[in-house]
C-alpha cells in the first residue's frame, strides 16, 4: 500500500503512527504543498479532494480522509474495538477531532509557525486560539474521566481516537498554546509515545516534531 503524504502533515502523521503501532509497512509518496504537488493531475486522479493523506491499495483503489484510512487499517485489530458501544465512542471522538479539534489547532500551527504570515493578535488567530483551547479542555476533561490508565474512548487498549487526536495535540505549542495548562494531556501524550512502534513526525528524528521547515531545507 502507498501513502500519499507531506513531510509535516499532522493528518498524514496519524496514518503513519497507526501503521507503526500495527507494524504495517506503507510505501510513502511524499508531496510538497509548498511546491504545488497537490495540484498535480496524477495526484488528483488518486485524491479527488486534492488532500493528503490518501492511501492507495495494491489494486489501485484509493481512500482519502484520515479517519476513514485509520478505520480501514485498524479493522480487525484492537485499535478498532468490536463492541457496538465502544465503536460508537470511538466515532464520537473521531467526529470531535474533525469538527472541533484539528481545524483550529492546524490553522494556528500553519499561520503562526509554518508560514508565519499572521500575528497572534489577528482576529482569526484569536478566534482559532479560543476554539483550540476549548477543544483541548474537552479532551482534558475526557481523559480525567477515563482515569490514568484509560484512553480517550476506550479503557483496556488505545483506539484510533487516540491516534487521531495525538498529532495536533502534540503540536499545539506551535500555535502558541501551553499544554502545561492542562493536567491530563502531557501524561497521555507521553503514554502514546511509549507504545511499541511509535513513529515521530520525521522517522527516527523525534527532535524534529516541531520543525517549521521541510527537512531538505535544514530544519531549525
Ligand atoms: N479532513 C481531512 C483534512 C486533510 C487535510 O487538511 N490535509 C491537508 C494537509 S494536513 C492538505 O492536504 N492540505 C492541502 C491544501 O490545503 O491544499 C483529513 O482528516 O484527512
Amino acid at each position: 500500500m502507498k501513502l500519499y503524504d507531506t513531510q509535516r502533515s499532522g493528518n498524514a502523521w496519524k496514518v503513519r503512527l497507526l501503521a507503526g503501532f500495527l507494524n504495517k509497512s506503507l510505501q510513502r509518496v511524499t508531496l510538497s504543498i509548498d511546491r504545488g504537488n497537490l495540484g498535480d493531475p496524477e495526484f488528483l486522479k488518486r485524491s479527488p479532494l486534492g488532500m493528503v493523506p490518501t492511501l492507495e491499495l495494491d489494486d489501485g483503489r484509493t481512500i482519502s480522509e484520515s479517519i476513514a484510512i485509520l478505520q480501514f487499517l485498524a479493522h480487525g485489530t484492537p485499535w478498532w474495538p468490536i463492541a457496538a458501544l465502544d465503536q460508537a465512542y470511538v466515532l464520537m471522538w473521531l467526529s470531535f477531532e474533525q469538527s472541533q479539534h484539528m481545524h483550529p489547532l492546524a490553522k494556528l500551527r500553519l499561520h503562526l509557525s509554518l508560514h508565519r504570515d499572521r500575528g497572534v493578535g489577528d482576529e482569526d488567530m484569536v478566534r482559532f486560539k479560543d476554539e483550540a483551547k476549548r477543544a483541548l479542555h474537552l479532551l482534558d476533561d475526557q481523559l480525567a474521566r477515563q482515569g490514568s490508565s484509560g484512553w480517550v474512548a476506550t479503557q483496556a487498549h488505545p483506539s484510533i481516537a487516540d491516534v487521531a487526536l495525538y498529532p495536533y495535540t502534540r503540536l499545539a505549542s506551535m500555535g502558541g498554546i501551553d499544554l502545561g495548562a492542562f493536567q491530563n494531556l502531557s501524561p497521555w501524550l507521553s503514554r502514546m509515545e511509549s507504545l511499541p512502534g511509535y513513529q515521530p513526525l520525521f522517522p527516527g528524528r523525534p527532535e524534529l516534531n516541531f520543525s517549521t521547515v521541510e527537512i531538505e531545507d535544514k530544519p531549525k
